[in-house]
């Protein structure tokens, strides 16, 4: 029945005469480089959440091009790129985007050793620019925003530094709910991100959420917890942290003073691990969380759910932000300062950029440039984020962006959708 409402109200929208001319047909030069994809690849189900990105969408291009004259200049159809989910790549689409990752492992990292002695390579960069704003970046008013750059800064360093073509892939959580390791993504294949760990790590039962210590949620150990040994990334090096794992297989970092301003970037080079939990995603990364979390009525509330409502946690509720980091898990996924380690986060986070444009793009009006939280983690009595507070990506990324500025995927320096 709410298919049917949203396949009218999408209708609706495609129809309404609001939609401006062009005066070359928008080409479909994003869309058509698939050389071997089928919808089969997607199990035949259709999503919700996945209708109300498509709602969100249309009614972006709508909104910018009424509303943001000046920006629409700029960003549009006609130039505008779209990021797609990994089971709709094209083997070669894959491979290289695979080779591209590698590449920046093998590039030199930009980060100086006196700040960041363990950094060994360009992907360590992005690592220790999360692990040294972690305090400043998560469960803050900046969250989404912050991680909407990062993400791009990712993207974009893998096509201007290592040959990428194309726009970064996500994870659509939701499509592999009930066994994450059936998606082309996690699969283990020559053409994924690689798949589980072996088994290992036995001397634990389960991972804590929030703490091992003080578990509100106890997340069951699977069948993994060890090396990922298959797939194009066996051989990954992680080399910095661990800082706040609930992996006791990893050996400790270095550098553990938190007054150190160095603390979990000290050498520490390691296999990458990973324990990938159905029992995670099929709980808070299913179709109706999503969409429950994109029928939230505010920005607060929409906040809060992602990361695991208020308070964070109780009521045996994990959020799809923290359950997406736990759908792979292990070392560095369990981590939340170390959790780039682990080259799948970018799918992650860019799925979660997704859900929070279909959010926005759902009222784009009153939704764009809503904000909520403050500047240091989980704390209220913190200065309240505003839009114009600076962001920075240390040696990742050159350049200083406001948190208006990115705010949609088609102001500032972006001009991406989703599809
Ligand atoms: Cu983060």
């Amino acid at each position: 029945m709410r298919t049917a409402v949203i396949l009218a109200a999408v209708a609706r929208v495609v129809t309404a005469s609001a939609i401006p001319a062009f005066e070359e047909p928008a080409s479909a030069h994003s869309f058509d480089k698939r050389d071997d994809f089928t919808p089969a690849a997607l199990g035949g189900k259709i999503l919700t959440a996945d209708l109300y990105a498509g709602v969100a969408g249309l009614n972006q291009q709508l909104y910018q091009a009424t509303q943001k004259p000046d920006q629409w200049k700029k960003c549009n159809p006609l130039n505008i790129v779209v990021r797609r989910e990994w089971s709709t790549f094209s083997a070669s689409e894959k491979s290289n985007y695979i080779s591209a990752v590698q590449c920046m492992s093998k590039l030199p990292p930009k980060t100086p050793k006196s700040d960041c002695p363990g950094c060994k390579n360009r992907y360590d960069d992005f690592v220790a620019t999360h692990i040294k704003q972690t305090f400043f970046i998560h469960n803050t008013g900046n969250f989404l925003a912050w991680h909407r750059w990062f993400t791009y800064a990712y993207e974009q360093t893998l096509r201007n530094e290592c040959g990428y073509k194309g726009q970064h892939p996500y994870y659509n959580w939701p499509r592999w709910a009930d066994n994450p390791m059936a998606s082309p993504a996690l699969d283990g294949s020559v053409t994924s991100m690689g798949g589980n760990g072996v088994a290992g790590c036995a001397n634990q039962t389960f991972y804590g959420i929030p703490t091992n210590e003080q578990p509100l949620i106890k997340v069951p150990k699977g069948t993994g917890g060890g090396c990922v040994t298959s797939g194009p990334f066996k051989d990954w090096s992680v080399n910095l942290g661990p800082v706040f794992t609930d992996s006791l297989c990893t050996p400790p970092n270095p550098i553990t003073d938190f007054m150190d301003p160095n603390f979990g970037l000290g050498s520490n080079s390691r296999c990458l691990k990973r324990d990938i939990s159905a029992w995670t995603s099929s709980q808070w990364t299913n179709d109706e969380m999503v969409t429950k979390l994109l029928n939230s009525k505010d920005i607060q509330t929409f906040w809060s759910d992602m990361q695991g409502g208020v308070p964070a946690f109780q009521n045996n509720f994990m959020g799809v932000h923290t359950a997406g980091h736990f759908i792979i898990g292990g070392d560095p996924g369990s981590d939340f300062f170390t959790s780039p380690g682990d080259p799948w986060f970018y799918f992650h986070h860019a799925q979660i950029d997704r859900v929070w444009w279909t959010w926005q793009n759902l009222n784009p009006s009153s939704r764009t440039n809503a904000i909520y939280g403050t500047t240091f983690i989980a704390d209220p009595t913190a200065p309240a984020t505003k839009l114009t507070d600076k962001m920075t990506l240390g040696y990742a990324y050159p350049g200083e962006l406001t948190v208006g500025e990115a705010m949609s995927t088609m102001g500032g320096p972006f001009c991406y959708t989703y599809l």
